[in-house]
């Protein structure tokens, strides 16, 4: 089922745009607009489901294989000190978005990074010429 109110079931649907990164029967790979740091990315199921509570089972595990490749392309590109897979689930959580998805976070020593981070705005060039570097190790 897929809800056209729903920001993450409209890029799925390519019915809003996305710089993508990867795609597979299950989920869908792409750029964080808001990024808390070059190479911030989402994995979102395909399927609308809202949380870790609604996601079934055998699609959360086919979906972390996506989540550790761009993890693992994230981390050749960017060279992060560090990399935080991060799930929200709820408002208590942070949650902005009420469609299950997972963050792919890369880090580096002193960021100060806060789990709540706020969501600012990225430089639209700059996640697309990332999301390009990405591409090419993803295939
Ligand atoms: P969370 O706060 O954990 O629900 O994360 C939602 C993330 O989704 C947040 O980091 C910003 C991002 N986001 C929100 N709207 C859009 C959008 O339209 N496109 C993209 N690429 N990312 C979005």
């Amino acid at each position: 089922m897929a809800f056209h109110h729903c920001i993450f079931c409209r890029i799925v649907a390519r019915d809003a745009p996305a710089y993508i990164l990867a795609e597979d029967g299950d989920c869908l790979a792409f750029m964080d607009i808001n990024p808390v740091a070059p190479g911030h990315a989402l994995i979102v199921a395909k399927q609308h489901a809202e949380n870790i509570f609604d996601i079934q089972a055998p699609v959360l595990q086919r979906l972390m294989g996506t989540v550790q490749r761009v993890a693992q392309a994230v981390n050749a590109v960017f060279l992060p000190d560090g990399i935080n897979i991060v799930q929200s689930n709820g408002p208590g959580a942070a949650q902005s978005v009420p469609h299950f998805h997972i963050h792919v976070v890369p880090r580096w020593q002193n960021d100060d990074l806060l789990m709540n981070w706020s969501l600012r705005p990225g430089e639209r060039s700059a996640i697309e010429a990332n999301a390009a570097r990405l591409r090419a190790i993803l295939g």
